[in-house]
């Protein structure tokens, strides 16, 4: 079900990486924190090469659905050219993947496995909005499929031991972390779900989150938990910060042996979506 074969997930250390949380649609302030950061986009949406030298991004998964049609079609359109554009002479755009992508690519390639019961497609409606713009749209569709065979579920930069950031789209317990069999890579993709677990606070629901975090700097960066703002527990750090819901698009920077973040506000070119706040290390 996940079309990735296990590829070499370490990132070359010379590199600055620029680890972009769940975009959701949102282009527009992914292209403003790519220019924020020092990259140079084009008129037709590339990237200029003079700009990436010795740097790289890093999309940590749920670029697709929530946002408008419009939107997701500009934002696959964007990752797909870029991609091709920008790992021609040396790869430095890299993606992971969300559970959006997954359940996006489950439906479009009709997985015998998904069940279409009548609840599975109001879900479909409220939750992914993509499977329909690309089953309407062929030639997106083959790009998408293309996206996700580049995916990663995970990747990790490793300066010393000392220093280490491993990626993936959402939290998950120690022992799947950075482990290549089928099941680490879905608890990698997907922690435990929300809407089946209404009102219980995400401190408990992902107790792991807290109880195995270290006072260190092997750290774990993660989306998928939509959040107010960067929420950071020791060497765990959720990068969320809930573009889509209005608030904004963050990023974090990892060079040499050294962290920092930065966001840019939500722009307003599109609806936001709604949500209730579950809020992370709340406490
Ligand atoms: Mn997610």
């Amino acid at each position: 079900m996940i079309a990735s074969t296990i590829k070499n997930a370490s990132l070359p250390c010379e590199d600055e990486y620029i680890v972009v949380g769940d975009v959701h649609g949102c282009v527009d302030e992914l292209k403003q924190l790519l220019r924020q950061n020092g990259f140079v986009i084009d008129k037709n949406g590339l990237i200029q090469l003079s700009s990436i030298e010795s740097k790289s991004i890093i999309l940590l998964g749920d670029f697709v659905d929530k946002g408008s049609s419009q939107k997701i079609v500009e934002t696959i359109e964007f990752i797909y050219q870029n991609y091709i554009h920008l790992n021609k002479i040396k790869k430095s755009l890299y993606l992971i993947m969300g559970n959006h992508e997954m359940m996006v690519y489950r439906f479009i390639t009709k997985d015998s496995n998904l069940e279409l019961t009548p609840k599975r497609l109001i879900q479909k409606e409220k939750y992914y909005n993509t499977v329909d713009i690309l089953d309407n749209n062929i030639k997106l569709k083959e790009k998408f499929l293309e996206i996700y065979s580049w995916s990663y579920p995970w990747l990790q930069y490793r300066y010393n031991k000392d220093f280490s950031v491993t990626l993936t789209h959402a939290p998950c317990e120690k022992k799947y972390l950075a482990k290549e069999d089928i099941n680490s890579y879905k608890k990698m993709i997907k922690s435990a779900s929300r809407s089946k677990n209404v009102g219980i606070k995400l401190d408990i629901l992902l107790a792991y989150t807290h109880t195995e975090a270290e006072d260190n700097r092997n750290y774990h960066i993660f989306g998928h938990l939509s959040q107010p703002n960067i929420r950071k527990y020791k060497n765990r750090i959720c990068i969320d910060t809930s573009a889509i819901y209005g608030d904004s698009l963050s990023c974090a920077i990892i060079k040499g042996n050294s962290l920092s973040f930065d966001s840019v506000k939500f722009l307003g070119k599109q609806e936001v979506a709604s949500q209730i706040y579950n809020l992370l290390f709340d406490f």
